[in-house]
């Protein structure tokens, strides 16, 4: 009798310890939130690198050949400064025909035709508007000093 109470308590203390495992609180999952202090901040992409060429465009009144380009029906620069002596060149990029007509009658190139250019040399210091005698709407100074 007193052996079987043995067992019985030895079943009890058995089933209480096998039941043990199972009767655990489930553990408190461990954060495993990432952290979001990275100290390894990436290097944010270089640029490209753009070969970019100092672009030294000429100022209008720089020394120099004066050119004045024709092109689009316009004269480019519109206004050019020169000095007393310097030529200036009318070059027609256009794929028709263009005069560099003075106002005042200092010059007229007559028609430069298409990729041909036509030279005219200021010699009196003064303001000298021109234009196109084919396209009234064109129309440039030239400014001596
Ligand atoms: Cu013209």
């Amino acid at each position: 009798m007193r052996r079987a109470l043995m067992l019985l308590l030895t079943m009890f203390v058995l089933a209480g310890c096998t039941a043990a495992p199972s009767d655990k609180p489930p553990l408190p999952s461990v954060s495993t939130t990432p952290t979001t202090t990275s100290t390894s901040t990436p290097a944010p992409p270089s640029p490209p690198t753009t070969t970019t060429q100092p672009t030294a465009a000429p100022p209008t009144n720089a020394s120099g050949p004066k050119v004045v380009t024709i092109q689009g029906s316009a004269f480019h620069p519109a206004t050019l400064g020169v000095h007393v002596g310097d030529n200036v060149t009318w070059q027609n990029a256009d794929g028709f025909g263009h005069t560099s007509t003075s106002d005042t009658n200092v010059w007229d190139t007559g028609k430069i035709a298409s990729d041909e250019a036509s030279t005219f040399t200021f010699t009196v210091a003064g303001t000298y508007p021109y234009y196109c005698s084919f396209h009234s709407f064109m129309k440039g100074t030239i400014t001596v000093t």
